[in-house]
């Protein structure tokens, strides 16, 4: 029976095999280490969020986004930390083709793959706060521009945090800009990419408002600025102001600090062959 403050499950190095991306997946551990004990303000669960858990990581950023969803709709859960260099016997057995991290459990249920869980999300706690667009084409849009995201955007920022500066970077950065710009268009004449609050895209993508930054200062670039993708630039500013997306994010400093070992390690380890 949950209580009103649920102690979550901690592991002892959560940060040890931190992945930042999609496509690069690399699991050589850090030395980084922060204690994970979370604690969740809850609810008494109604018989919807009964058995509501997500297994995650807390430099994830798709973690991230189900937590952001869980919390727009006022769903208490539970949560549980994974070490990815020690994946636990739940997250195989959860998780069994893919071994990552989100996985949510629902009623003992599990499903993985953040904008699946996103959407599974919006569909059972349909009362709550609306998360998808409500017209089938701004749905359909949506999604498409999560795949765009996922797909592309991920990959083209990638390769400016894991390269250090020289004659490749201006390229580099030049290709991730293009993307975000592209993606930019989404925002026309809207305040989020969900229109006048957050909605699904503004979930996928929320994690570039504290990664990106992070990425610029420890790489000595500029990507996102009032001057090159104003629109962007402030939607980071709007979405890091929403309470909800804030508190799901990790905080910066912890962040920025695994990322800076997790540069040099990539760095020095030169390309991938
Ligand atoms: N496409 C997946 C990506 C999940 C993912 O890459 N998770 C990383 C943490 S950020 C992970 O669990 N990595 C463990 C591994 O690669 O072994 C999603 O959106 O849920």
């Amino acid at each position: 029976m949950p209580s009103t403050n649920q102690i979550i499950k901690a592991n002892k190095h959560p940060a040890t095999s931190y992945v930042l991306d999609l496509y690069h997946a690399s699991k050589t551990g850090t030395d980084a280490s922060w204690p994970l004990l979370r604690l969740q303000q809850h609810q008494a669960p109604t018989m919807a969020e009964k058995g509501v858990k997500v297994l995650g990581m807390w430099a994830s950023p798709f973690v991230a986004r189900v937590e952001m969803a869980l919390r727009l709709k006022g769903v208490a859960y539970e949560y549980v930390s994974e070490d990815l260099a020690n994946k636990s016997d739940a997250l195989l057995r959860y998780n069994p083709v893919n071994k990552k991290v989100p996985v949510l459990v629902h009623d003992g249920k599990p499903m993985a793959e953040s904008a699946v869980i996103v959407e599974y999300i919006d569909e059972v706690w349909k009362d709550g706060y609306p998360i998808m667009p409500a017209d089938p084409y701004e749905r359909a849009q949506a999604r498409f521009w999560a795949r765009y995201t996922d797909e592309k955007c991920n990959a083209a920022i990638y390769p400016v945090f894991t390269t250090a500066a020289g004659e490749a970077q201006p390229k580099l950065v030049h290709e991730a800009k293009q993307c975000l710009k592209t993606l930019q268009t989404a925002l026309e004449g809207k305040k989020f990419f969900g229109g006048d609050g957050v909605g699904y895209l503004d979930i996928i993508v929320g994690w570039y408002a504290r990664w990106v930054p992070i990425i610029e200062e420890l790489s000595g670039t500029s990507i996102v600025s009032d001057q090159e993708l104003p629109l962007m630039k402030a939607w980071f500013d709007r979405i890091l102001a929403v309470d909800v997306v804030r508190e799901s994010l990790p905080p910066r400093d912890k962040l920025l600090a695994l990322n800076k070992i997790r540069r040099e390690q990539l760095i020095s380890r030169g390309p991938a062959a």
